[in-house]
């Protein structure tokens, strides 16, 4: 009767080393993805997307927009923390009535500034209008990838947010004028922070090895869940297995 409980011994510890091999490395990357379709605003004929692999703070961000001016386009992760927004549709939202959803107007959908962006330097809230600092157009196209650290406080609110694309040459000149002014500076027409698209930020399942750990951020999928009883189906599986071979050997 030593020959049962014996594989019964080498069972539970081979589920249990199964478990801690799967466990261990969900817990040690916890790193977790965003990512959003752009919507056009204004009739701009944009479209695009953004995807940023969240790990810590660290956010790294890719970003491909095009049916876009060859010029600045401003862009930013707009949002209010803890609060649930939207993307801007139609011109619901023009509230002086010139037929555009003007950045100030979009505000009370996609909230306020928070990431900056920019190709370089500072990603604040403060450099929302560095002009010179954001990605231009290339035969109505552009990329953009960059990785930089996020505060603690957008790091952990990311699905808060909205991915904002500004720039549109309304009118067809060949470059940002006219006599309309950009309601965040006189300095700007209203043309270069006009807003041309806006996406969602969607946290997407976290990486599908372990998934006990993932369920700390997960809510809007059903990977997440699903592969708990995976990982524990496999160990029973496992179990079974070791349990034939010793079985085996027993009756040898
Ligand atoms: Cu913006």
């Amino acid at each position: 009767m030593r020959s049962f409980t014996r594989p019964l011994g080498r069972i539970l510890a081979a589920a249990g080393l199964f478990l801690a091999l799967t466990g261990a490395p969900a817990a040690a990357q916890d790193e977790e993805s965003y990512s959003g379709t752009l919507a056009p605003m204004n009739d701009s004929g944009a479209s695009g997307d953004i995807s940023i692999s969240l790990n810590g703070t660290t956010a790294d961000i890719t970003i491909n927009v095009s049916g876009v001016s060859d010029f600045v386009h401003a862009q930013h992760l707009h949002g209010e923390f803890g609060v649930t927004g939207s993307c801007p549709s139609g011109t619901d939202l023009d509230a002086d009535g010139d037929g555009i959803v003007n950045t100030v107007e979009g505000v009370p959908n996609y909230g306020t500034v928070k990431v900056s962006l920019t190709t370089d330097g500072d990603t604040s809230e403060a450099y929302a209008l560095q002009i010179d600092s954001f990605p231009v157009g290339s035969g109505g196209s552009y990329t953009y990838t960059r990785s930089f650290e996020l505060t603690e406080e957008t790091a952990a609110g990311l699905g808060d947010l909205f991915f904002v694309v500004h720039g549109f040459d309304a009118d067809g000149s060949g470059e940002y004028d006219g006599d309309a002014r950009s309601p965040l500076s006189d300095d700007l027409p209203l043309e270069a922070t006009m807003p041309i698209g806006c996406a969602t930020l969607v946290q997407a399942a976290s990486t599908p090895a372990g998934g006990v750990a993932a369920g700390g951020g997960g809510t809007s999928t059903s990977s997440t869940s699903s592969t708990v009883p995976f990982a524990l189906g496999a160990a029973v599986i496992l179990g079974g297995t070791v349990l034939v071979v010793n079985r085996q050997r027993s009756l040898r």
